[in-house]
């Protein structure tokens, strides 16, 4: 019953003898994927409050953890939300930047290659 059903598990032995050869896998099978920071910039118009309410509802930030970072980035002009897979990061920088342009604030969310 060669090729029916599921019972042969995995891949046939490959085809050895003259003329042939075995080649090994000498890369690691799995790759880290390229991670992005998300940062926001500091500006003089967004108020702090609209800042902390993207923090928490963009990326899942506690109020506290919210308010240390938005200070964070009053006081030094930029501050990380986070760290993300391309799409994700673009995903999120995509948001803010929606959200803030809705609300009519010049925040600005950029991604940086970690
Ligand atoms: N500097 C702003 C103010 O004084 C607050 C602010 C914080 C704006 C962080 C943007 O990314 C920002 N209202």
């Amino acid at each position: 019953m060669a090729g029916k059903g599921m019972a042969d598990k995995g891949k046939p032995a490959p085809p050895q003898g003259p003329g042939t050869a075995v080649i090994t896998r000498t890369k690691a099978q799995t790759r880290r994927p390229n991670m992005y920071r998300v940062l926001i910039l500091n500006d003089d118009y967004t108020p702090m409050e609209f800042v902390v309410l993207i923090l928490e509802r963009f990326f899942g930030k506690s109020r506290d953890e919210a308010t240390r970072i938005m200070l964070h980035v009053h006081h030094h002009g930029v501050g990380e939300c986070g760290i993300y897979t391309y799409e994700v990061a673009e995903t999120k920088v995509t948001q803010v930047m929606d959200f803030a342009r809705k609300h009519q604030h010049p925040l600005q969310c950029v991604m940086e290659k970690k």
